[in-house]
């Protein structure tokens, strides 16, 4: 993609959070480089001061927008309701589309009567909002071909910007994260976690020209990203190598997949992690708290990379434990299955074949709700707890990636609508495009689901 079509994307997207409704008038030759995607210039550079329209949000969309050959499904509120909408240019106000709307069904969870309407064949690009009678009007959003890159790009970034350097946080190294002391480190360690798992499934999405300080060196961003906290994580390792076991046992696990990973970039580094993954797994096993499920994830990767029959039975012994249970995977034995499934060493064939079925059955189970449930997304409690949301779409996104279902896609793409503004308060989870100090509801505010969020839009890319 060209900078200035992306560039022009950007500004089109913070002037759509800002709620200004007419021509931005800003230049579109922003050019990328102290602020590698030009973000903070095109915020700063939109007109914040525009009142931003009184909007109902009975019409539900997504607030970023869509791309111009996906589905796209406007959710309404309400009782009695017109039998047909309408898509207008927000521009020109003018009516580019008319649909027809389709009774959902009465939502139990928030009491109210649900309908639908498609406008999939909408496909040219522009800036538009719904409009029905009775109802009112929705907020803007876009069609536009690139704008799940985009907007993957932009949660790639984050990243960027909690390095202690570029943030101006007061922790002296490693990210700027909001936890303190255990639950920081191993709240780092499941980030990149996820983020390497993403990479290693998705690679295809992730590139080494983002702007950011290490692009052009041959290593994919992300990875330069991953690795720079992993130095930290290091540091923390020698300084207190024994510390908390439970903590010992996160970065057992990651060192290990980053050393695998890094094998083929930086032979040297790989060596390092490899270390760092050996010295904790002793340090993890003296300490008896440690959650088994733990155990058996850093054991599987340290299986995968190392092919050492003492983890090989470890892992295997705690597999077959939990794949006859009756209890669903954890998230921890779910990625720990997926490793002991994807290694090239010596595998329990059997154990592989009751392992995949069992993980694949728990996400049909998942996928068969959420397309129950009238917002598309399904949740244990009333409301819906985006972090809990996104680990589920985790491991939709795995299993699609080894079975390819084009339902599978569907929901996953619900999920990020839902997640942008398609959920019943209208409220767009993934915000930071109009300079506006971040809420603790943003999922950019929090390191763990923007990693979970990444990995959703990475396969979603992937499949496009
Ligand atoms: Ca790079």
């Amino acid at each position: 993609m060209k900078a200035h079509r992306l560039t022009a994307l950007l500004l089109s997207i913070c002037c759509l959070l800002s709620g200004c409704t007419g021509g931005s008038g800003v230049s579109t030759d922003t050019a990328y480089s102290a602020d590698p995607f030009g973000w903070d210039k095109a915020s700063a550079e939109v007109d914040l001061s525009y009142e931003v329209p009184v909007s109902t949000p009975n019409i539900l969309v997504n607030r970023l927008g869509y791309e111009g050959d996906s589905e796209k499904t406007v959710i309404f509120k309400g009782e009695n309701l017109p039998a047909t909408f309408t898509v207008k240019d927000a521009e020109t106000k003018e009516t580019v589309y008319t649909g027809t709307v389709k009774p959902g069904g009465y939502d139990e969870h928030f009491g109210e009567s649900i309908s639908y309407g498609s406008f999939t064949d909408l496909q040219k690009e522009g800036r538009y909002y719904i409009q029905m009678d009775v109802i009112g009007e929705s907020y803007p959003f876009l069609i536009h071909d690139n704008l799940y890159y985009s907007f993957f790009q932009r949660a790639c970034g984050q990243f960027y910007r909690l390095r202690s350097e570029n943030s101006g946080g007061s922790q002296p190294g490693g990210w700027q994260m909001q936890e303190k002391g255990e639950n920081r480190q191993i709240r780092a360690c499941i980030v990149i976690y996820q983020l390497l798992t993403s990479y290693e499934l998705f690679s295809g999405v992730y590139t080494d020209d983002t702007g950011i300080a290490e692009s052009g060196n041959g290593t994919p961003d992300i990875l330069d990203e991953c690795r720079y906290e992993l130095t930290w994580l290091m540091e923390q390792a020698q300084v207190n190598p024994d510390e908390n076991g439970t903590i010992c046992g996160y970065r057992a696990a990651v060192f290990a997949r980053a050393s695998y990973l890094f094998r083929d970039l930086d032979n040297a580094f790989a060596g390092e992690c490899l270390k760092v993954a050996e010295t904790s797994w002793k340090s993890a096993g003296k300490d008896l708290t440690v959650p088994e499920d733990l155990i058996f994830l850093s054991a599987a990767e340290l299986y995968r990379l190392i092919g050492s029959n003492q983890y090989r039975a470890i892992a295997e012994e705690y597999l077959e434990k939990a794949v006859e249970g009756s209890k669903t995977f954890t998230d921890l034995e779910f990625f720990g299955s997926i490793t002991y499934l994807n290694t090239k060493n010596k595998v329990n064939v059997s154990l592989c074949d009751r392992v995949i079925k069992k993980a694949m059955a728990e996400v049909e189970l998942l996928v068969g709700r959420s397309k129950n449930e009238k917002y598309l997304v399904y949740s244990e409690g009333a409301a819906a707890d985006n972090a809990a949301l996104l680990e589920q779409m985790i491991r939709v996104c795995i299993i699609n990636h080894i079975i390819t279902n084009h339902e599978y896609n569907t929901v996953i793409e619900d999920h990020f609508h839902y997640l942008m503004g398609r959920n019943p308060q209208g409220i767009c989870y993934a915000s930071e495009w109009d300079g506006k100090p971040l809420a603790e509801t943003d999922i950019f505010s929090d390191p763990v689901q923007n990693s979970a969020y990444i990995f959703m839009m990475s396969e979603l890319l992937s499949n496009r």
